[in-house]
């Protein structure tokens, strides 16, 4: 009889496993939402000849235009800094910026912009220092459109090594 529960209990183990996890991802929806918007392949504007870490950068995003600033400009690793978006002729109602490395597993560097009014948007970053000394990361901008169209857009960014470092 005993036996009997425990086995029982031990069959229906995978299906409230299983009903778990479709909870996680029910509550998790806006998150699951995000990641998918940073899938690749999907409206990828690659703009290699605009370095963020020397200038601002503009791109054109469905009849619209939206520059992109990172300050202070070089930005030290370690270092906080500001990235500001500016929209025009385009609703976005959400964005979202990796950094990444070329051929190297850097961690997650995701960071979500909230808006600042008068089609604004920013988000305070750091970045961490490349065990490898590398200074050459990729940013990649994730938008959402008012009608839900997603958009990427990835530029060069070019980090000074951090100022603790360069001090030794
Ligand atoms: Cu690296």
């Amino acid at each position: 009889m005993k036996i009997d529960t425990r086995k029982k209990l031990l069959r229906s183990l995978p299906i409230i496993l299983l009903l778990g996890l479709v909870l996680l991802i029910f509550l998790n929806r806006d998150q699951l939402r995000q990641f998918i918007a940073l899938t690749p392949g999907e409206n990828v504007q690659q703009q290699a000849e605009c370095n963020l870490g020397r200038q601002p950068c503009t791109a054109q995003v469905a009849g619209g235009e939206i520059e992109v600033a990172l300050q202070p400009r070089p930005l030290h690793a370690m270092e906080q800094g500001q990235l500001r978006l500016h929209t025009q002729g385009i609703e976005i109602r959400g964005a979202q910026i990796d950094f990444t490395m070329a051929d190297m597993d850097m961690g997650l560097n995701r960071f979500t912009l909230k808006p600042a009014g008068n089609g604004q948007w920013q988000a305070a970053i750091t970045l961490p220092v490349c065990m490898q000394g590398s200074s050459e990361w990729i940013a990649t901008l994730a938008l959402e459109d008012a009608q839900g169209k997603h958009w990427q857009l990835r530029w060069p960014l070019t980090v000074a090594a951090s100022a603790s470092t360069a001090h030794q």
